[in-house]
């Protein structure tokens, strides 16, 4: 069967085609239905934007949908980027972008004496999920996270968005130098993927 992602970001894509391949899911995501209009991401919470997404694209399609409205909250910049994760540079910013002004903006707060340290501020993603039945009206919510440490040293090309700085403690490694499943086992977005089936069944 076909689930429906609402979502216009490949990593995810990436990561929820492989979380629902071994239940025998296809994944099909807003690059399949290119003429659905942007959903805006206006809401003050995760659960919020993600309810947007899933009410917007379910009710245009007329098919049940899961969205995910996911970011970044950074403990020395009193939880940002927050739900402003995916424009923290500006509208329409590159991760590239988007990671250069998080390094900067967490550099400048830096005091003389630890320099030398690379974790520059404990950190967790956070990750909202909303699957929406317009057919009923049924709305089931799930929410995950992870905890870790902004790094200054940058490393790994796997994940996406803020992954390559994001330096998870257990691992000793980036989020980015993670592979898919090491990913999914720890990430907000996997367990907050597993919250959401563990709901489904029961
Ligand atoms: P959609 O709204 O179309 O799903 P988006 O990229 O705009 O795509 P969000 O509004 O949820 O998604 O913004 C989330 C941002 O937070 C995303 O662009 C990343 O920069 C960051 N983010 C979320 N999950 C992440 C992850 O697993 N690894 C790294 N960065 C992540
Ligand atoms: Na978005």
């Amino acid at each position: 069967s076909i689930i429906i992602v609402a979502t216009r970001n490949a990593g995810k894509v990436r990561e929820f085609t492989h979380a629902f391949a071994p239940l025998g899911k296809e994944v099909k995501s807003m690059f399949d239905y290119p003429e659905l209009p942007d959903v805006v991401e206006d809401g003050v919470t995760f659960a919020e934007n993600a309810w947007k997404k899933a009410k917007a694209v379910g009710d245009a399609l007329g098919l049940p949908v899961l969205a995910d409205d996911s970011g970044l909250c950074v403990d020395l910049l009193d939880g940002d980027p927050g739900v402003y994760s995916a424009r923290y540079a500006g509208e329409g910013a590159t991760d590239a972008k988007n990671n250069a002004k998080l390094l900067e903006t967490l550099e400048s707060l830096k005091s003389g004496e630890d320099t030398e340290q690379p974790l520059l501020s404990p950190a967790r993603f956070v990750c909202a999920l909303v699957l929406y039945d317009p057919a009923t009206g049924d709305k089931y919510e799930s929410e995950g996270m992870v905890e870790g440490w902004i790094t200054a040293e940058a490393a790994g090309g796997g994940g996406f968005g803020y992954d390559p700085l994001f330096y998870v403690p257990e691992y000793e490694m980036t989020m980015a130098e993670l592979t898919l499943e090491q990913k999914q086992a720890i990430s907000h977005r996997g367990h907050a993927l597993r919250a959401l089936v563990s709901t489904l069944e029961g």
